[in-house]
């Protein structure tokens, strides 16, 4: 496995050097400053990457190894007039990565907003913080914030009241700040920034697109890129809607086992693959984390090795646990991608390591009060990067019996 961090750039609080002293060894990055739909250039692929690998000669090397993400205009998802030239420059800014010798691109395909988390300084007992879903505060925002229309169609009754509650209980700088989180959106959203008349407007584009709809698209923009990739070598993994359910009226198609089968069954292309993030298909409680590592193993190209701690009596709400005590068996889940890797090493060359991340670290010492973009704190993803890699060696140390 290849132990990788994500980078946000020149801005990003956390440097390329603090990287480096993590023992990471690739970074995982994006241009984000190239508008959604438009084509990475070469040359701007060219000055990240340098930033990357050359800043510092005389020090250890690090690879930009992985993209998250290429965004993914809404027009291809929409498949509106004129999203051909879309698809195209999604393509060829492939082409120029897999020129500059990144082949691993991460991508997902959520309509309008990407991931969604409601609190961003969610206290744990030990005092740190952590980000939170809480299912409550997200219906109050849908249901007396935004007041989108027929919302109430989607909630019960009670859920209703319990919705009203929680906007009751909040200030006016509270809801400023939900409406925020989940409008401007999150570190690394793939999607723009709306004001909240906008944002009613981007929700009512999809008002006759259900599932099927967007599952055809998706496949459709898929049956034009994987023939490229797999020409070039470049792996892709679609990362899964977070939280993995519909939300807002907008219909979410990457959240089970059942909708990634679906995937391989109409796209059998060896490029077509996932990012197995842990943490988000984990927030959904039927799915079951190391059976969908062992089921999908093969199609995995790039982890999100972070665990959640779902609420007991609303599992639709989760704080971001640290990453070996959640609700999922992180230790098992790392069993089946060295399970994995070895398999690839005997009978499938091809395929090469999966490249793992910590992801969503706790704010924690020195990172409190420091800025810090939602989740990529330097101290808390180093904690979560090595309890990662004390487990991956200590499995690796048994291989034996791993296999057997
Ligand atoms: C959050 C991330 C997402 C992810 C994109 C992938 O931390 O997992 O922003 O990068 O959804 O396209």
């Amino acid at each position: 496995m290849r132990e990788s961090w994500r980078w946000f750039g020149p801005n990003d609080p956390v440097t390329i050097n603090d990287i480096r002293q993590t023992g990471a060894t690739d970074i995982v990055s994006a241009l984000h400053a190239v508008p959604s739909g438009e084509i990475w250039p070469i040359e701007e692929i060219q000055e990240h990457q340098t930033l990357i690998e050359h800043s510092e000669p005389d020090l250890a090397s690090l690879k930009w190894s992985v993209v998250e993400s290429i965004p993914v205009h809404e027009d291809i998802k929409l498949a509106r007039p004129g999203h051909q030239a879309y698809i195209d420059n999604w393509i060829a800014s492939m082409e120029n990565l897999a020129q500059c010798g990144i082949k691993t691109i991460c991508y997902n395909f959520m309509p309008v907003i990407d991931w969604t988390r409601t609190d961003l300084n969610f206290r744990l007992p030990s005092g740190v913080y952590s980000l939170r879903f809480d299912q409550k505060k997200f219906a109050a925002f849908d249901l007396y914030i935004l007041q989108r229309e027929n919302a109430d169609t989607d909630y019960t009754n009670e859920e209703i009241e319990e919705a009203r509650q929680a906007y009751e209980a909040m200030s006016e700088v509270e809801r400023e700040g939900l409406t925020q989180n989940i409008i401007a959106g999150l570190p690394g959203k793939m999607t723009d920034s709306y004001s909240l008349n906008n944002f009613r407007s981007m929700l009512s584009n999809y008002k006759d697109v259900g599932h099927e709809t967007l599952r055809k698209n998706l496949f459709a923009f898929l049956s034009q890129v994987l023939p490229r990739a797999e020409a070039l070598g470049v792996k892709l993994a679609i990362h899964p809607d977070d939280p993995p359910r519909d939300m807002l009226g907008l219909p979410r198609i990457i959240c089970t086992p059942v909708d990634l089968e679906r995937l391989f069954k109409a796209l059998p292309s060896p490029a077509n693959g996932i990012t197995l993030c842990v943490g988000t298909y984990g927030s959904h409680p039927d799915n079951d984390l190391p059976s969908m590592a062992k089921q999908f193993g093969p199609r995995i190209h790039f982890s999100h090795l972070r665990g959640v701690s779902r609420d007991p009596k609303e599992q639709r709400s989760f704080y971001e646990a640290n990453h070996l005590d959640s609700d999922i068996d992180m230790i098992q889940v790392i069993k089946e991608l060295l399970n994995e890797e070895a398999r690839r090493e005997q009978t499938d060359s091809q395929s090469g390591a999966i490249y793992i991340r910590p992801d969503h670290g706790h704010q924690m010492m020195d990172d409190i009060g420091k800025p810090v973009n939602p989740g990529y704190s330097g101290i808390g993803r180093l904690k979560g990067l090595a309890e990662i890699r004390g487990v991956i060696r200590a499995l690796s140390s048994q291989k034996i019996e791993v296999l057997s």
